[in-house]
């Protein structure tokens, strides 16, 4: 029998969301506990479901477990969404750190608060053109070419963590990021019509940060 799941973040898409797309991916039942930021202060002192005072954390049968990168690692290997063998990981892997990479770039505009919105927006249009953004993009589509030449998912025949990590931070960057990579750009379809996710993404309403 499965174990009893909850998934304990804020209301938006932020460090969470590639463990909300593993459950869904797999079809697996989880309860998503989304905490209002408001309600938040007079809950994060419990340590038993929030050892660090952060999110996210995820329940398993009432034991809390943290750190966003464990979750996303622990799940995919729990659920079969990482790969056949090492070197599956390995390319995954590496889309992934890469595409965490990029993310951090988007994270610190995000953060500075010395920026408005329209300055934020501006930094943000200017990361997606720099030469250290198209190299990784390049890199990681060079990957992505090592399988079925770049006309399916990263590794495998079906979708894998890799693929869930490179929707999700292309969701918070823009895909305008990808105008040069129309094969990217096709895994970003893919993943958003797939049988297994397009019922979740169709109705998902929390944005991807406040
Ligand atoms: N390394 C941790 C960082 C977690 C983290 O910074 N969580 C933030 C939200 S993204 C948080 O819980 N902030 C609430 C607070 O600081 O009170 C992870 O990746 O899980």
């Amino acid at each position: 029998m499965s174990p009893k799941y909850v998934l304990n973040y804020f209301n938006v898409q932020g460090k969470a969301e590639v463990a909300r797309l593993l459950f869904h991916c797999k079809g697996v039942e989880f309860t998503d506990n989304q905490i209002n930021h408001q309600d938040w202060p007079s809950l994060k002192s419990d340590h038993s479901r929030f050892p660090l005072e952060l999110m996210p954390t995820l329940e398993i049968d009432g034991h809390a477990v943290c750190q966003s990168a464990a979750i996303n690692k622990y799940l995919p290997e729990t659920f079969g969404l990482y790969g056949a063998n090492a070197s599956d990981r390995l390319i995954i892997n590496q889309v992934c750190e890469t595409m965490n990479d990029l993310s951090k770039e988007y994270y610190e505009v995000y953060r500075n608060e010395a920026l408005d919105n329209e300055q934020k927006n501006a930094a943000y249009a200017e990361i997606g053109l720099t030469d250290a953004t198209k190299l990784k993009l390049t890199f990681v589509e060079s990957l992505l070419k090592r399988n079925h030449d770049g006309h399916g998912y990263f590794v495998g025949d079906s979708i894998t963590v890799g693929d869930l990590v490179f929707f999700h931070i292309i969701g918070m960057v823009g895909k305008s990021v990808l105008n040069d990579h129309p094969l990217l750009t096709e895994v970003i379809d893919r993943v958003r019509h797939s049988a297994e996710l397009k019922s979740y993404l169709d109705y998902r309403t929390h944005p991807p940060f406040l």
